[in-house]
């Protein structure tokens, strides 16, 4: 079943840490052997022992439209044939900025990195050199990249891995960033009042989506918009998951809010390596060369990468119908997993928002950081390779979101439900078990 898997993944030890380039693909929270893919196309990955998988990961988030979308390779592979890269500007980064800026409300200058991390590291960095203070404000759970500054109390992989804070970031650094409950606009506002006149900005997933997916409460980001206001924060929307995911204009455009600063990522390079960070020209404007704050990248704006980008946005730009089957497909599985699992009485909860769902098996209502960490992660663990083994890929730990593409038909999700169906089994019997 898993063969060629089990071998590749022990040579790749041999010379990768972990045998893997990001830690959460390592399976360490579901346990057994990651699995090394070959191919996919549109709703399906192949795997390296030719076995055939319907996608719920999408490369955590760019596969909007599946894998191998037509416009995507097509423009791909015109790009490659007049050089991978020339350390030079190009038209194609442009338009991409001119697209981005024409389908996000509010931004008015975007710069093009290579990666979420680099984007939020970025954005912090901006931040502080606009106002000329030192501290931010992070919530315990969401994930920004592995920038120093946010390796506290973080989501994803860290919190997966139990180093919500991880070893090598200095103290100095550390006691820059200050961590609030998500969805706990009080918590932020003492922060903001025991640290008047210190925080150079808010930075927060609008929607979490790195301790499963977390929405908003009601009022929270406007809450956070006006606190940033009084207090002369520069509120950044860390948009690399939900931006161009839960609709054309990001989080923003789905909840009324606008930050002073987005970051992006995944979908923006439809799965090639691209950042991106972005808003008001005032602030903007203090970026280099323009302004003092330094920031560079050898590949950012790569033209492969820049017309991968234009050829996704400019289909979900020109197809804004893409949301409403999304939105569609994701609440039918939702449904249909709540009924798997109310009829194999296994405590769960769910919370989606478009496109992004996460499974939660607990008994509580899951809004911060604290109540994720209380769902079962072994029985997700039992979730996770019932379905893996049913030809259903999910992300491999239970602080992730799954990531529904559009290439997704009502066969594949039939075919999920059944999977889960006859998972819930085990899933069950274990419960029981447990007593
Ligand atoms: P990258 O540096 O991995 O491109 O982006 C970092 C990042 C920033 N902000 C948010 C909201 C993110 O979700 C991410 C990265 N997401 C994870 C998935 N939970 C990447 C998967 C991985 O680490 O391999």
């Amino acid at each position: 079943m898993f063969n060629k898997s089990s071998e590749l993944f022990a040579r790749a030890q041999k010379f990768i840490p972990g045998g893997v380039n990001s830690p959460v693909r390592a399976f360490k929270a579901v346990g057994g052997t990651p699995i090394f893919f070959e191919k996919a196309k549109g709703a399906y990955l192949y795997d390296a022992d030719g076995n055939k998988y319907i996608d719920y990961v999408g490369s955590w988030g760019p596969m909007i439209m599946g894998h191998a979308f037509e416009p995507v390779i097509e423009a791909v592979k015109k790009a490659a044939e007049k050089s991978t890269s020339f350390g030079a500007p190009t038209e194609a980064e442009i338009e991409l900025a001119e697209l981005i800026i024409e389908m996000v409300p509010g931004l008015e200058k975007i710069r093009m990195v290579n990666s979420g991390t680099e984007a939020c590291m970025s954005a912090i960095r901006v931040a502080r050199g606009y106002t000329g203070k030192d501290k931010i404000i992070k919530f315990e759970g969401n994930y920004h990249g592995h920038g120093d500054s946010f390796l506290i109390k973080a989501g994803s992989g860290a919190m997966t891995f139990g180093t919500p804070s991880s070893p090598g970031v200095t103290k100095g650094t550390a006691q820059d960033t200050l961590t609030a409950n998500f969805n706990d606009l009080q918590d932020v506002r003492r922060l903001a009042e025991e640290n008047e006149g210190e925080i150079a900005a808010i930075i927060l997933e609008p929607i979490a989506g790195n301790m499963g997916c977390i929405p908003p409460d009601d009022g929270f980001l406007a809450g956070l918009r006006q606190l940033c206001d009084k207090h002369n924060i520069v509120l950044i929307f860390d948009e690399v998951m939900c931006g161009f995911r839960v609709a054309r204009g990001g989080a923003q455009e789905l909840y009324g809010v606008q930050a002073d600063l987005v970051t992006f990522g995944k979908i923006i390079g439809a799965g090639l390596p691209v950042g991106a960070y972005g808003g008001k020209q005032e602030i903007m404007d203090m970026v280099s060369p323009v302004g003092p704050v330094y920031q560079a990248g050898t590949l950012s704006g790569n033209p492969l990468a820049m017309n991968a980008g234009l050829a996704l946005l400019g289909y979900l730009n020109e197809n804004p119908s893409v949301y409403k089957e999304l939105e569609l497909k994701t609440a039918h599985l939702e449904e249909w997993l709540h009924r798997v699992f109310k009829h194999h009485t296994i405590p769960h909860t769910m919370n989606r928002v478009g496109s992004m769902l996460g499974i939660f098996f607990c008994e509580n209502e899951v809004n911060n950081f604290e109540s994720c960490a209380r769902t079962n992660t072994e029985l997700f663990g039992t979730f996770f390779h019932g379905l893996l083994k049913r030809g259903v890929y999910l992300p491999p730990s239970a602080y992730e979101s799954l990531f529904l593409s559009n290439a997704l038909s009502q066969e594949d999700l039939d075919a999920t439900v059944a999977a889960a169906d006859d998972t819930a089994e085990e899933m069950a019997a274990k419960l029981e078990h447990v007593g």
